[in-house]
């Protein structure tokens, strides 16, 4: 009950509800991510694996995750998780609707990961020119690691790049507010294309 009230305050006084999408290749780490910060207990839509990808994982997203966090008394996030299985990439154009901006997260400890994850950008950036932040979970902490996925991935220095565990509140937070102000550089890009004409 106690947290109700401040909720319905916020809606009261005209705060921002925005949506934040969590995606990235298979068991990259989205719904761990999405447990680890999230102040709801997370709605996630996980079913067992029958196919060969089992020997990596029993479960995998089919749907969506769904987590909350409240920045402060004006900005709450929702997150969304993708699923990571090829199978469900339907799934990310209905999740994608709306979005303010998404983390792709990325596994350093597995190779093909890169490779899944160029695919997902490329589909994003097709869906939706909003900006996006990249976690690499499972950081190996070996210098030169953000600069090789940013290689990877063909993105420039104003894309934010940075290790994240998916395991560890404070590092997930450091991911979200990298995100929060590429948001805010690019609202104040737009807005000084507009006042200049
Ligand atoms: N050691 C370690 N394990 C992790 C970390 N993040 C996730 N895991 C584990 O890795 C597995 C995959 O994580 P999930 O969060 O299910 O990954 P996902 O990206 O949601 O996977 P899909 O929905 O199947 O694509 C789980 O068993 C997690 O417990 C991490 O930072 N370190
Ligand atoms: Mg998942």
């Amino acid at each position: 009950m106690a947290n109700r009230t401040p909720a319905r305050q916020r809606r009261r006084h005209g705060g921002q509800a925005v949506k934040i999408v969590v995606t990235g290749p298979f068991a990259a780490g989205k719904t761990t991510l999405i447990r680890t910060i999230s102040e709801i207990t997370v709605l996630s839509t996980e079913r067992g694996i029958t196919d060969e990808t089992r020997a990596r994982k029993r479960e995998t997203t089919v749907a969506m995750d769904f987590g909350r966090i409240t920045i402060d008394r004006e900005l709450v996030l929702y997150l969304f998780g993708t699923p990571g299985q090829e199978r469900f990439d339907f799934m990310w154009e209905i999740l994608g609707e709306g979005m303010l901006g998404y983390l792709l997260l990325v596994d350093a400890s597995r190779a093909d990961s890169l490779a899944e994850a160029e695919g997902i950008l490329g589909a994003f950036r097709q869906m939706a020119r909003v900006p996006f932040a990249v976690g690499i979970n499972r950081s190996t902490g070996e210098p030169g690691e953000a600069e090789q996925v940013r290689e990877r991935l063909g993105l420039g220095l104003e894309i934010p790049v940075m290790p994240c565990d998916a395991t560890d509140k404070a590092s997930v937070k450091e991911l979200l507010l990298a995100l929060l102000y590429a948001v805010l550089d690019d609202v104040e890009a737009e807005s000084a294309q507009v006042a200049g004409g």
